[in-house]
Order: C-alpha cells, then structure tokens, then sequence
C-alpha cells in the first residue's frame, strides 16, 4: 500500500499552505515537520515505490539529495517553494513549482495552484512570512473588511511564533499538532473566534516579548545596541522576532541580540535596516559565523569571545 507524505516548513507558510491543498484534497497523510530552522525535512522519509510525497515551504536544495533518493526508489513527489532552490533536476515523477520573487511566499504558490480556491489561508501565510503588501493584495482580492484583515494578520504572526525555538520542545505546539488542530477549520475566522489555541499563542506571544523587552540592551549608543536574553524556551522563541522588532523601531542602529547557550550565546546580528550593510562582515571574524549583509548570525560564540565581539560589533557600525 502506497503512502502520502506531507512534508512541511512549521510556520505559518508551511501550515498554511497544506492547509490550501488538504481543503480541496482531503486526504489521510503521514506529517513530517519540525521547528522553523529544520528545512532538511525529507531526508526523514523513508520512501518506498508509489509513495506520494508534497512538500511544502522547504529549500529545494537542502533536500534535493532526499527527494532524488525517493524518485529513484519510485516515489512521486509535488514540490512547492519560495526559497533558492539550486539546480532542480527533470524527473518524471518530480513536479516543482517554484518562485522566488521576493513578494512570493509557498502558500501563495498553492494559492495560483488551486486558482485561488482557498486563498484566505494564503492572506494569512503571507502576513506569517512578513510579506505584508503581498497578504494585503490577496485579502483586497477576497475584498475583506480591514478589521478582518487584522486579525489574519495576527493569526499570521501567532502561528509564524509557535515556529521559532531550537527544538520542538521549545515550542507551545508542535506544528503537526497544530496543523491537525487548524484543519479542523476551513474558515480562519472561526479558528480565531471559537479555537482555545489561538489565545494561547497570542498571550504566549505578548508574554514572551514583555521578557525580552524588559531587558535592556547592554552597551549602547546611537548606532548600536547589544541584547542578552538568558539560557531559556522563551529567549529561543522570541528572539527572532524581538531581532525584527528592534530593527523596525530603531532603523538607524544595528543590533545584536545574544541567547546564552551552554558556555557561550547564539548570536544575530542586524545590520540597521536604514543602511543593511556588514553584519556578515562583522560575523566571519568569528569561528562559526556567517550570513549576509543585512542579517548575519554566530552559532556558537563562546564566553571568552564576548568581550571581543563587542568591541568588533561596536568598531562595525559606530563608524561612518
Ligand atoms: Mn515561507
């Protein structure tokens, strides 16, 4: 007997997306997901001859070894995408629909697959992935009420937040689970009226933003600003977007924000978003770093370097 797989980023555009197909293809399906960060996904599925396998939301290259293991086992597979994809080889059995525009997201991707069928749920991926013209575009399409257009975006963001942490035990609900929960809806309207997780996540969210902002950053001046958040779920779950929310607040200064880790921090750097420049730069002069130019990021940075990548971050943008 043959098996589907789902096969599927944990935020919103991941959940969202199988959300569009399995409304219109309803159909019993193994889920395979994890945190925002897992993206090699499909290497977890053991796939046999007449497997059916649709992924959603994840880097065709960092699974591209996977899915040929698959096809060539004789699986087929359905694969759609926002991200760099690499090289997408032709297969018989191997349907991409890939774009990478940068007003694109995957569930507006399924959107255009199911001729707009159940493009609300693409509004609210869209707004979860911070494409908020592209979300505003589709829900003027649907002609929503703005009021209603708010609170998609919120579910949006909510769902998006339950994604982010180091592990699925950092989350509040691992996203099959949350996947299973939202697919008993087909309205988003009525998930957000009359579902209990939905006000979970949301105060959870707000909690968990109170915390990091309660801290204050630690050496600073105008052009930068340094964040510590301690050794925990919340500081995993949030830091992210609190990164994001800084950069938007204060788009003249860079920022860092550490999470302690073990002896040492994970660290994100934003280079300030009025001049996205050199937060890569700053990272490669450490063991572990790397990105681009406006975010950039260190694994491990240990504690004996902190004193060091202060300095280095403060000599990067204090600068003109
Ligand atoms: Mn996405």
């Amino acid at each position: 007997m043959s098996t589907f797989y789902d096969i599927f980023n944990g935020d919103a555009d991941g959940i969202c997306a199988l959300q569009q197909l399995r409304l219109e293809e309803p159909r019993a399906s193994a889920l395979i997901t994890g945190v925002k960060r897992d993206i090699a996904l499909v290497e977890r599925v053991d796939a046999a001859a007449g497997d059916e396998l649709t992924v959603l939301d994840l880097s065709f290259k960092s699974n591209a070894h996977a899915v040929l293991r698959a096809l060539d086992r004789g699986a087929r597979c359905r694969y759609f995408d926002h991200h760099h994809a690499g090289d997408v080889p032709r297969h018989p059995n191997l349907r991409t629909f890939i774009d990478t525009a940068p007003d694109i997201c995957t569930s507006l991707i399924v959107d255009r697959y199911l001729s707009g069928r159940r493009r609300i749920w693409a509004v609210v991926a869209a707004f979860g992935d911070n494409l908020v013209k592209s979300a505003r575009r589709a829900a003027e399409l649907l002609q929503l009420p703005p009021a209603q257009v708010d609170r998609l975006r919120e579910l949006g963001e909510c769902i998006n937040y339950n994604a982010y942490g180091e592990t699925v035990d950092d989350l509040h609900y691992h996203p099959a689970d949350l996947f299973e929960t939202l697919s008993q809806y087909r309205d988003p309207q009525e998930f957000i009226d009359g579902e209990p997780v939905f006000d979970v996540l949301k105060n959870a969210y707000r909690d968990d933003l109170c915390r990091a902002e309660s801290l204050k950053p630690e050496p600073q001046n105008a052009r930068c600003a340094v964040c510590i958040l301690p050794d925990a779920a919340w500081s995993r779950r949030i830091s992210g977007l609190f990164s994001n929310r800084l950069a938007e607040e204060y788009p003249a200064r860079a920022h860092a924000v550490l999470v302690k880790k073990g002896a040492g921090y994970v660290v994100s750097v934003r280079a300030p978003v009025e001049r996205p420049l050199g937060a890569d730069e700053l990272c490669l002069k450490f063991d572990s770093g790397g990105g681009r130019k406006g975010a950039a990021g260190i694994n491990h940075l240990p504690e004996s370097e902190l004193g060091r990548f202060i300095a280095e971050f403060q000599r990067q943008f204090s600068s003109d």
